[in-house]
């Protein structure tokens, strides 16, 4: 197990998004992006799906991705990455590239390009044992063609889809567990994560480049303008979900849960639902409040049970 690198060496690592991409201020995504390729002491080869992230990083002409980078369709992020990384493994048999070299092969996608239109071939490349990451930036709608509603959209949240008005309180769905569907491809290693306990998403990535195999990060992703909040609130918003157990950090390596992170009081999900606007109509609706914390309250207790457990 490499060692995690200290904030200052990760800055200092040019590796890393460059600056000059269009992301909106306050973005997740650009640190997100940056702590991904820093953390890897290796050559890497990204294929990112269409979506925000992609649109802003590579308006033709210019690129803020220092390493390869292949723009896929919505679709297709883990199938090209798949036949990216065959080709590598084909060009070492030839003797085309020295054995000894190591380079690392992630897909980066949304979460609509992920849980949704992306699944069948996340599914695929899962299956077929690729060795691979996969990278969710999950900021749980399509924020990229104006904030509609994905799977990924949380119970109860506001989106152009799925509006809250007089009939309505927002999504009326739960979000989908791709933590758990990915899992139960029983690859090496799952994670879930955020850039608010940057420590433990380091150390997830730099476990992660080191693992022969199917690994999948999923990293929480504020979005200021799909969830309403100020722009210097984004590290805050994430470390709120972290606090409240609506995302909890958690692995699952060689099958065995491990909660990574149990917050010394747990706050109440409210704290982190009202510092946003996708969730403004839910003040002074306690039931439907009750009603997520109920669910947050029953995924973090069913997590602290397998916590330890090897489930495969
Ligand atoms: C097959 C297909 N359907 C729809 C689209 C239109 N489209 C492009 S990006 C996008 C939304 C992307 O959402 P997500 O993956 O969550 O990324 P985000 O924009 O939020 O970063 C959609 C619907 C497309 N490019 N291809």
């Amino acid at each position: 197990m490499k060692r995690i690198l200290s904030l200052k060496e990760l800055a200092e690592r040019t590796v890393g998004l460059a600056s000059g991409h269009r992301a909106c201020a306050g973005c997740s995504f650009p640190s997100i992006i940056r702590m991904v390729l820093g953390s890897s002491d290796y050559p890497v080869v990204v294929s990112n799906a269409t979506g925000c992230l992609e649109v802003v990083s590579t308006i033709y002409p210019y690129s803020a991705w220092p390493c390869s980078w292949i723009h896929v369709a919505f679709e297709n992020a883990a199938a090209v990455i798949s036949g990216v990384e065959a080709a590598y493994k084909a060009l070492k048999r030839r003797g085309e590239i020295k054995e000894d070299k190591k380079i690392v092969f992630i897909a980066i996608g949304g979460d609509g390009g992920t849980y949704d239109i992306g699944l069948q071939a996340l599914s695929g490349a899962l299956e077929r044992g690729h060795n691979f990451l996969y990278v969710l930036y999950d900021n749980q709608a399509y924020m990229n063609t104006g904030i509609q509603r994905s799977s990924a959209t949380p119970f109860g949240a506001s989106t152009t889809t799925s509006p809250a008005g007089k009939s309505s309180f927002g999504k009326i769905q739960d979000r989908k567990e791709i933590i758990e569907i990915v899992a139960a491809h029983k690859i090496p290693y799952v994670a879930q994560a955020s850039i608010s306990h940057w420590g433990d998403l380091i150390r997830k990535l730099r476990k992660a480049y080191e693992i022969e195999g199917p690994k999948f990060i999923s990293i929480i992703a504020p979005c200021v303008i799909g969830w309403g909040y100020k722009e210097d609130e984004t590290v805050e918003i994430a470390r709120l979900a972290v606090e409240t157990c609506f995302w909890p950090l958690y692995e699952i390596e060689e099958g065995v849960y491990r909660v990574n992170y149990k917050p010394k009081e747990k706050l109440p999900v409210k704290t982190f639902l009202l510092k946003q606007e996708r969730f403004s109509h839910l003040i002074g609706r306690d039931d439907l409040i009750e009603e997520i914390q109920k669910k947050v309250d029953e995924k973090w207790e069913k997590l602290l049970r397998l916590d330890g457990l090897k489930v495969f």
